[in-house]
C-alpha cells in the first residue's frame, strides 16, 4: 500500500496538484500497486485494488479527474487477467490525458489572435497548452497571470510562460477588473464541468468570469473530457474543498478569534462561459450533458 499512501499524501498536501496531474498520479499509483501485488487470488486482488482506489479518491474532493481516473483504471478489473487489465488501462489513461492536453492546445490556439493579451488564473496545464501553442504558431501574445491567493499557483504559471519566452505580467487577484480593458480573452482550466455546463475551478475564477462578461471579453475554459462530472447528470452536487485556514494567515494572541475561511474552488455559471475547449473540440457549455452521456454513460 506504500505507493498508494504516498500518492494520497502528495495529493492531499498539494505536492501533486492540478486536476490533470492528480488524475495521472492516481492512475500511475494504481498501476505500480497492481504490479507489486503477488500471490493473490483474482478476488483478493480485486478487493485490494478497489480499496486502494477508495483511498486515492478520498485525498481531495473537488477535481473529478481523480475519481474518473480511478474508475477508468479499475474497469480493467473486469478483464480476464485483472492485473494486466489495470496496468493497460492506467497506461491508456496517462497517454490519452497527455494527448488530450496537446489537442486542447491546438483547438484553443485557434481562438487566440495575433496581438492578443490573454488572462489566466491559477496553474492549469490545459490552459498553458493553449497559450504555448498560440505562441508556437508565431502569434504575438501577452499573458496576464493572477497571483491566485492563498497558494499562489499563478507564480508557477508566470514562471513557466516567462521561461517559454512569452511576454508575462503578474497581477494581484483583485486587479482583474482594473486591467480587464487590456485583456482580449480569458483562458482558465477546470477541476470539474457539471452536466448543466457550469465550471468548477480555482477560487476566484467566477469573479473573473463576471468581470469578463461585463466587459464583453470572451471567457474560455480548457477541460479534458475526464473533467466532466458523471454524477452531476443524476443530480449530485460537487463538494467544494475548504482547506486549512493557516494557508490564508495565522493570527497570534487575541486575534486568533478572527474566523478565516479558505474555499479552494468556486462555481462559474454556464452563462458566463463562451466555450469549453475539450480534446474532441470546442463545445458550448450546453454541450456538457452530451459529453457526459457519450463518455461516461457506463458510470451512472
Ligand atoms: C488547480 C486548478 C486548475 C485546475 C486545472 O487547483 O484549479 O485550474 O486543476 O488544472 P489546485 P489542469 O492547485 O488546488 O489543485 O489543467 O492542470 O488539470
Amino acid at each position: 500500500m506504500d505507493v498508494i499512501k504516498e500518492t494520497f499524501e502528495k495529493i492531499k498536501n498539494m505536492e501533486i496538484r492540478g486536476a490533470g496531474r492528480i488524475g495521472r498520479a492516481a492512475a500511475n499509483a494504481l498501476k505500480m500497486y497492481a504490479l507489486k501485488i503477488q500471490h493473490l487470488s483474482n478476488e483478493e486482488f480485486k478487493n485490494r485494488m478497489k480499496k486502494a482506489g477508495e483511498v486515492l479518491v478520498s485525498a481531495r474532493p473537488t477535481a473529478v479527474s481523480l475519481p474518473n481516473a480511478v474508475k477508468f483504471v479499475l474497469k480493467g478489473l473486469e478483464d480476464e487477467d485483472p492485473k494486466v487489465g489495470v496496468v493497460k488501462r492506467a497506461e491508456e489513461f496517462i497517454n490519452s490525458s497527455l494527448k488530450a492536453i496537446e489537442n486542447i492546445g491546438k483547438f484553443g490556439a485557434n481562438r487566440i489572435r495575433d496581438g492578443d493579451t490573454i488572462l489566466t488564473h491559477c496553474n492549469s496545464e490545459a490552459a498553458i497548452s493553449v497559450i504555448k501553442t498560440a505562441y508556437d504558431e508565431g502569434k504575438d501574445i501577452k499573458v496576464f497571470c493572477t497571483e491566485t491567493r492563498p497558494r499562489n499557483q499563478g507564480y508557477i504559471t508566470a514562471k513557466t510562460l516567462y521561461d517559454y519566452g512569452i511576454d508575462t505580467t503578474l497581477i494581484v487577484d483583485s486587479a482583474v477588473r482594473y486591467f480587464i480593458r487590456e485583456i482580449d480573452i480569458v483562458v482558465v482550466g477546470a477541476d470539474a464541468i457539471t452536466a448543466n455546463g457550469c465550471l468548477v475551478n480555482k477560487i476566484g475564477t467566477s469573479q473573473i468570469a463576471l468581470v469578463a462578461n461585463e466587459s464583453r471579453v470572451p471567457f474560455l475554459t480548457a477541460a479534458e473530457t475526464y473533467k466532466f462530472h458523471p454524477k452531476t447528470i443524476v443530480g449530485e452536487l460537487i463538494e467544494i474543498e475548504e482547506r486549512d485556514p493557516s494557508e490564508v494567515v495565522v493570527f497570534e494572541g487575541k486575534y486568533r478569534g478572527i474566523k478565516i475561511r479558505n474555499p479552494a474552488f468556486d462555481v462559474t455559471p454556464s452563462k458566463y462561459i463562451d466555450a469549453i475547449i475539450t480534446e474532441v473540440g470546442l463545445i458550448p457549455p450546453q454541450g456538457a450533458w452530451y459529453i457526459i452521456e457519450k463518455y461516461f454513460g457506463w458510470l451512472k
